[in-house]
């Protein structure tokens, strides 16, 4: 009996890496399978080696944590790569990413990629505006673009000595990042659609990778949306730091800070404390919550 990390799942094998680097490749228990254990990557497996046949996935250990999309286990932080343009940013995707990010307990880095793109005043604008903003609320901030090279450095770093794992839409230059920090990945990446403007999914699967000895990065399939109904409204404003920081001064405990009299965070839109912007996705995202409570 082993004990490994399973970096990746391609056509019915799975791929765990052992304490010394070396990749076995194996099939899964079919307990396991009747049992309704779904393997993720970054799952810490135990796995038998018989002298003869295939190696197997024995059992999964407790996760520390995991997401469904993208799915994986174990790590430390979500880094959300996004662009303002090729593919145009959206918000409320971006968001969904961060606070299901935020549910899961994972430290968020924001990546802004291909900033060789960004040229009128209006981009530059929003960028300063977004750096600002999320890096109040306390996430790693980073504007790249793996074109010129700008930014690698700090992304680098921000990588450094943890586990994380890349999300964000198709075609915003995850795999491309990953190449840049290091060229031997030799990862595919894809041309925009000329049609949609948006990524072709090139990336077909989880994959974690070694950066160094002491740091994993899982690409990932980007996606063009991401399903939350798991959140509960009520726990929504905690997953934005700016709100959560005010809630215990609502008067009402439990206030969603929407229609409540006396609110600590509506008071903090009106004076400028809170980024007008965060407040009215907030309120968009509760909506779409408090929704489909109701249908259920
Ligand atoms: N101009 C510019 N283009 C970039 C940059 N980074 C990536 N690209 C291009 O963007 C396209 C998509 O890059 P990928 O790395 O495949 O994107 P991805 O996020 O991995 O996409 P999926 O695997 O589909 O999720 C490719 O044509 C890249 O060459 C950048 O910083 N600047
Ligand atoms: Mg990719
Ligand atoms: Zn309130």
């Amino acid at each position: 009996m082993l004990e490994g990390v399973l970096v990746k799942a391609k056509g019915g094998f799975y791929f765990v890496r052992d304490a010394q680097g070396r990749i076995m490749r194996c099939r899964a228990r079919g307990r396991l399978k009747g049992e309704g254990v779904q393997l993720l990557v970054g799952d810490r497996v135990i796995v038998d080696t018989p002298e003869r046949g295939d190696s197997v996935i024995a059992k999964v250990l407790p996760r520390k944590n995991s997401l469904t999309r993208p799915p994986v286990a174990n790590v430390d932080q979500a880094v959300i790569v996004t662009t303002l343009a090729e593919p145009p940013l959206d918000l409320h995707l971006l968001h969904r990413i961060i606070i299901s990010a935020e549910m899961a307990g994972l430290l968020c880095v924001l990546c802004f990629n291909k900033l060789d793109l960004i040229k009128n005043d209006a981009e530059i604008a929003l960028l300063k505006e977004l750096e600002t903003v999320f890096s109040a609320c306390g996430y790693g901030v980073v504007s790249a673009s793996s074109l010129t090279g700008e930014g690698l450095d700090l992304l680098r770093e921000q990588l450094k000595g943890k586990i994380s794992v890349l999300a964000g839409p198709s075609g915003a230059g995850k795999s491309t990042l990953l190449n840049r920090l290091k060229p031997e990945l030799n990862l595919l990446s894809g041309e925009l659609s000329e049609k949609t403007g948006r990524g072709r999914h090139t990336t077909r699967h989880v994959e974690l990778l070694s950066l160094d000895e002491d740091t994993l990065v899982a690409d990932t399939p980007g996606f063009q949306r991401l399903e939350i109904s798991f959140i509960p409204p009520r726990r929504l404003a905690s997953l934005f730091p700016e709100l959560h920081a005010r809630e215990g001064n609502c008067r009402y405990p439990g206030c969603l800070h929407h229609h409540e009299p006396d609110c600590a965070v509506k008071e903090a839109v009106e004076k400028g404390q809170i980024a007008p912007w965060r407040y009215k996705i907030y309120l968009a995202l509760l909506e779409t919550l408090n929704r489909q409570e109701n249908v259920y």
